[in-house]
This record gives structure tokens, C-alpha cells and sequence, in this order.
């Protein structure tokens, strides 16, 4: 299968996070897509090409039209506000004020656009936002124009970006986007199937009430885990999307075993939907080693993974998400696509 990469997820890069008590280096680093290219040519999973440059568009179908400016302009803006290095956000709209009017000043604005403290900018940051939705893009049309498969190795990821906020490393939902594409390319079905350990908000939040894309998510219990405020069992969507919208929450500690379940309950839903494509939101955090998560798959369990998938016997887009464990990033991610290939 083709790989859809852009060197230039580079210029996001110098950031650091909110860690628990501290101010960290960013976990979501330029090595973590630079190691699985390297992987990708190491095992001979295909060519790996640059993507085309897309309009936003389609983009323009799932995130608001002030969001997508934001994006663009809040590092500039953060510059002229006399700020440097990295752009935060540390206020939030919750409940009991007013989530409709932006503020004016840079500070507000960042955080009216954001759910959480994950959604930081540095100077080169839109440029990498915009040529991972590009890789994503680019990837989905090798998809609709009869391709297999494809592998979206977007940098920065997009499962928490929703459509008028950024957060969890993600500032547009690049899966979303793709979902949108095919849709509007002649497919009138989507699944988007998110076996990142985190739940994919954004993604749930974009389609909740949409029939046309079913959105699985397959996660770490949101009671005790990030993104905490969404991803419950009982969230199958509202309106014409009621019953388009699945989690699988999953206990802390969860090995091959029960998340293997999981992801057999969700391929029995996909098959009963029928899509026409197949989006895998594909975040290897589930890794027993990964830094901030606490699943214990394995690397062998990783190309079962691509096995299961490929069975369905879809058109299948693979764009990629989270993972932090960036010693085995690339054989975990990897051994997904080979799995996949191999069945
Ligand atoms: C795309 C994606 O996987 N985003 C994940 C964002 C997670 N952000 C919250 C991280 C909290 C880390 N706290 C763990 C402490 C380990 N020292
Ligand atoms: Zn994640």
C-alpha cells in the first residue's frame, strides 16, 4: 500500500505540554513520524509519495469557518500580543458562561478555540495542520480511485479536533475529513473505526448527528482517562444519526484479550452498516510501553489488529493518530498495515 507523507509535519515541533504538574517537551514529537516512514521503507510496505496540496473545502463541510481562521492566524496574533515560544491556552468556555462570542484578545481566543491545554502552536504549526490534512486527502483519493488501501501518516493527528475546537495534540480532524471526501466523492456510506487508546471526541462530535458516517470508538474508559468528558457506552448518537455512534470503553490495564473482543463486536457493526469506505483512525497508544497510556497490547498484536480489519473486505483508509512510545512507533503502526497486507 501507498504511504502519503509531508516533510513539512516538521515545523510543528519546540512545543511543550501541560503534564500533569509540569511543563514538558511535547509528547507528540516530529520523531514519532519520522520513525514510521523509516519503518515503512524498511519493510517494503510501498512507495511513500508527498501529498498534493487540497483547499479546505471539504475541511469547510465538517469545522466552522472561523475555527479553520483561527487556526491559521493565532500564531501571528500571538507574536503581535508580544508573546514568543510556545502558544497555550489556559481558560475554557464551561458551562455557565457564554461559548458564543469569541473573545478579540489572542489569550481568550486560544482558548475558546480549545478543549484543553493540548491544543499548542508554535510558528511552523499551521503549515504541518495543514499538509497532514493534506496527506489525509490525498490518501482518501487513492482510496476512491480504486486503491486497496492507503496509509494518511498525518503529523499532527486529528481524533480530538472537533468542529469548532482544537485539543489533545489535534487541530483539524483529519479522518473527519477524509470521511467527508468520500462522501462527497460518490460513497454513501463512511465508517470511521478509531482504535486509538484515546476516544476520538472530535471525531464523535463531528457526526453525532449524521446517518451517513458511523463512527466506532475503541477506548480507555473515560471515567478514568483522557479525554474524560465524553466516549461513555451510552452515546449512540442523536436525531437522523441515532444508533450511528458506538464506544466500547475499556478498563485501564486491557491486553489483547478483551480489546480483541471489543474490536470484534465493533467489525460485526461495521459489516451491518455496509460502508462503502473504511477510515481506520489508527493510534498505536495501546502499546504496553506507550508513556501515557495504560493498555498492555503488545507488538505481535499489532499486525492481528490489520488481520481483523482487512477481513471485512473494505476500501480502507489508514490515517494515523496517537502513539508515544517512539522506540517501537514504527513497528507498531507498521506491523497494522502488514497485518493488514498479509491476510
Ligand atoms: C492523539 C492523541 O493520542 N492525543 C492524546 C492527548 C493526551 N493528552 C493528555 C495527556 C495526559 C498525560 N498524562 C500522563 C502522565 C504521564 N507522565
Ligand atoms: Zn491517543
Amino acid at each position: 500500500m501507498k504511504t502519503v507523507f509531508s516533510p513539512r509535519h516538521v515545523g510543528h515541533s519546540g512545543n511543550v505540554e501541560l503534564d500533569t504538574n509540569a511543563i514538558v517537551a511535547a509528547y507528540e514529537k516530529p520523531s514519532r513520524a519520522q520513525i514510521i516512514r523509516e519503518r515503512v521503507e524498511a519493510v517494503g510496505l510501498g512507495p511513500v509519495i508527498e501529498p498534493n496540496a487540497h483547499d479546505l473545502s471539504t475541511a469547510r463541510k465538517i469545522h466552522a469557518h472561523d475555527y479553520l481562521d483561527f487556526l491559521e492566524s493565532v500564531y501571528p496574533q500571538w507574536l503581535a500580543a508580544g508573546h514568543s515560544g510556545t502558544a497555550m491556552p489556559y481558560v475554557w468556555p464551561t458551562r455557565g458562561v457564554r461559548a458564543d462570542v469569541p473573545p478579540t484578545s489572542i489569550e481568550g481566543r486560544i482558548g475558546y478555540y480549545a478543549f484543553d491545554a493540548g491544543a499548542t502552536f508554535v510558528a511552523g504549526t499551521w503549515d504541518a495542520v495543514k499538509s497532514s490534512h493534506d496527506s489525509a486527502l490525498s490518501a482518501a483519493r487513492l482510496v476512491q480511485a480504486g486503491e486497496r488501501a492507503a496509509f494518511a501518516l498525518c503529523r499532527p493527528p486529528g481524533h480530538h479536533a472537533g468542529s469548532n475546537f482544537a485539543g489533545g495534540y489535534c487541530y483539524i480532524n483529519n479522518a473527519a475529513v477524509a470521511a467527508q471526501f468520500f462522501r462527497d466523492n460518490g460513497a454513501k456510506r463512511v465508517t470511521i473505526l478509531d482504535v486509538d487508546y484515546h476516544h476520538g471526541n472530535g471525531t464523535q462530535q463531528i457526526f453525532y448527528a449524521r446517518a451517513d458516517v458511523q463512527v466506532l470508538n475503541l477506548h480507555a474508559d473515560p471515567l478514568q482517562e483522557y479525554p474524560y468528558f465524553l466516549g461513555h457506552a451510552d452515546e449512540t448518537g442523536s436525531g437522523a444519526g441515532e444508533g450511528f455512534n458506538h464506544n466500547f470503553p475499556l478498563p485501564l490495564g486491557t491486553a489483547w484479550e478483551g480489546w480483541s473482543a471489543a474490536l470484534d463486536s465493533a467489525c460485526d457493526l461495521v459489516a451491518a452498516y455496509a460502508p462503502d469506505a473504511l477510515i481506520v483512525s489508527l493510534g498505536v497508544d495501546t502499546f504496553e510501553r506507550d508513556p501515557i497510556s495504560k493498555f498492555r497490547l503488545t507488538s505481535s498484536d499489532y499486525p492481528k489488529i490489520g488481520a481483523r480489519i482487512a477481513r471485512l473486505g473494505l476500501p480502507t483508509l489508514f490515517v494515523m493518530e496517537g502513539g508515544y512510545a517512539v522506540e517501537e512507533i514504527g513497528i507498531n503502526a507498521v506491523g497494522v498495515l502488514t497485518g493488514f497486507e498479509q491476510d
